[in-house]
């Protein structure tokens, strides 16, 4: 068979480095870039599998570590559509990359085409991109082994930030049917995204600037790029940290982790009172905002606060556009959604609210179940969704008045400026920008909505985080037994206290997270809990 020759041969450049154990977790494989060579090499494979089950339809490939430091790596696959690789097969990459020599490789490689009943003679279509690492060069260099390999037809997109690598694929994939989401290139993003901003916007202007802080990773250069599309004029938006020819300096002290992480503006940051601040992550799926109250406090408007947002303006065209009787709405958040959130959600804003595991893929198979499904994660990953219905339904509803008809228009507008694919930072932001103008909104009226239960994630070193395993959406532990006990316990001791346990899927430690009604419960709660897992 000239396949398996082939391979082998690829392979051989590839060797998986001894003693080493990897696992396609959250968001794929991440770890230091100088282990991953192996894994990238085979997730070439993998994507070459997948693209054959579906005859041909691109799969995508993104090489980033998102907010992880400048030395690491990782590499995830995208599907189809547009969203991330079916929960099913995240197995067979991790198979694939454990198989200890070329002939390993080989047999296992042969194993999961059969287990999968992939026909090998069907085309297969790949194509993949980086974000600005100094190792994603070589890296992309390992996967074109393995997809020349197999003979895969692949476009190499170069440098892009994941949300555009996820709009690309659906584009390609959808090019020609009746969800045809857009011209497959990257020009075809911006334009795309501009236009819809444009349109959302409508005659109304934002107020003041939007400095963004783009942690000196890809969401830099494309976000000068996007602003090249942008109506001039009308959105005075400042890039800050957009160095990306210092690779070491990608994620270091700014970005939408730090701040989320630390509660405090980057040291670089020039904030002064009342401007608004967005911060986006190293490969831009991520964003957060900030800003400094009157007394020169920091405060976050982090993803719980954009999920509100865009609740309260999508529900309210909803409504002005008469259609509440044919779309429903619903926010999906996770366990580590601010509780004060939860409750503005449902007891003010009178939506349905649902949580799920942490990770962007249990959270958008969550909303495809509502007609407007809006979910964010706390830490600023998020998107709102909309479905074949609500499209139709806003699309042939026939304008009764001027005004309504300018409703449904900037409804249609915010569809097209929202990335459908996955969550997309640059795209939320300008969502926010265009709901703050529509509302004639200062980041302080944003803020005044609900406020936030003081709160803390503890990170914690064990022995063995496989023993913590969680149900109820992460919100309980099954295991160990009687540790779950011991955590309503103590969150019953303290007024608004809730606190969950979970075993990181990303990192090698258990996560404790504590909220009650004041800083010091919270605090108490959360030094409670930690003991409980250590
Ligand atoms: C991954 C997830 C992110 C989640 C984080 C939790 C994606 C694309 N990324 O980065 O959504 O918040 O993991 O990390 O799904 P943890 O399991 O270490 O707490
Ligand atoms: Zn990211």
């Amino acid at each position: 068979d000239v396949i398996p020759k082939a391979l082998l041969e690829a392979t051989a450049k590839h060797p998986k480095g001894k003693d080493l154990v990897f696992q396609y977790g959250t968001a794929g494989f991440r770890l230091k870039a100088n282990l991953l060579g192996s894994v990238v090499f085979r997730v070439g494979l993998l994507a070459a599998l997948r693209s054959r089950k579906f005859n041909g339809q691109t799969i995508g490939v993104m090489i980033t570590a998102s907010h992880n430091p400048p030395e690491d790596n990782g590499v995830k696959l995208v599907d189809p559509m547009g969203d991330m690789l079916e929960g099913t097969w995240e197995q067979y990459a991790t198979l694939l990359a454990n198989a200890g020599n070329d002939e390993a490789l080989v047999e296992a490689y042969e194993q999961v085409a059969e287990e999968l009943k992939v026909n090998l003679n069907a085309p297969a279509r790949v194509v993949f991109a980086r974000d600005t690492r100094a190792s994603g060069f070589t890296l992309a260099a390992a996967l074109v082994d393995g997809l020349k390999a197999l003979n895969v037809e692949y476009v190499d997109f170069k440098i892009l930030t994941t949300p555009q690598l996820h709009y690309l694929v659906r584009c390609i994939n959808t090019k020609g049917t009746h969800f045809e989401y857009g011209e497959p290139t990257e020009q075809g993003y911006y334009q795309k995204i501009a236009t819809a901003f444009k349109n959302a916007m409508a005659d109304k202007k934002p107020k003041g600037s939007v400095t963004v802080d783009c942690a000196n990773g890809v969401g830099g250069p494309k976000l000068h790029e996007m602003i090249k599309y942008l109506p001039p004029g009308m959105l005075d938006i400042r890039v800050v940290n957009d160095d990306v020819l210092k690779p070491e300096a990608l994620n270091v002290q700014c970005g939408a982790d730090f701040v989320k992480t630390q509660q405090r503006p980057p040291p670089s940051s020039k904030a002064a009172p009342h401007e608004r601040h967005a911060s986006l992550d190293g490969d831009a799926d991520r964003v957060v905002y900030y800003f400094l109250d009157r007394e020169s406090n920091f405060r976050l408007l982090d993803g719980d606060r954009i999920a509100t947002l865009a609740a309260g303006f999508l529900g309210n065209l909803v409504k002005l556009a008469d259609l509440s009787d044919e779309i429903t709405l619903g926010v999906v958040q996770t366990a580590y959604a601010n509780g004060a959130s939860t409750k503005y959600l449902t007891d003010v804003m009178k939506l349905p609210v649902v949580c799920t595991s942490t990770g962007v893929k249990h959270l958008h198979h969550a909303a495809q179940r509502f007609d407007i499904g809006i979910y964010f994660e706390a830490n600023g990953h998020g998107t709102v969704l909309f479905s074949p219905d609500a499209l139709k339904a806003i699309e042939t509803r026939q304008p009764k008045s001027p005004h309504h008809a300018s409703t449904l228009k900037i409804l249609t507008a915010v569809t097209n400026l929202i990335n459908q694919a996955v969550g997309d930072a640059i795209s939320d932001m300008l969502l926010a920008e265009v709901i703050l103008a529509h509302m004639e909104w200062k980041p302080e009226n944003w803020l005044a909505t609900y406020t936030d239960l003081p709160n803390r994630l503890v990170r914690v070193e064990v022995r063995d985080r496989t023993i913590f395993k969680a149900t109820d959406s992460e919100r309980r532990l099954e295991s160990p037994k009687g540790a779950q006990d011991e955590i309503d316990k103590l969150a019953g001791k303290f007024c608004l206290g809730r606190s969950f346990a979970r075993a990181s899927g990303t990192e090698d430690a258990v996560r404790v997270y504590a909220e009650a009604a004041t800083r010091g419960e919270c605090d108490e709660l959360a030094r409670g809990v930690v003991m409980v897992v250590q």
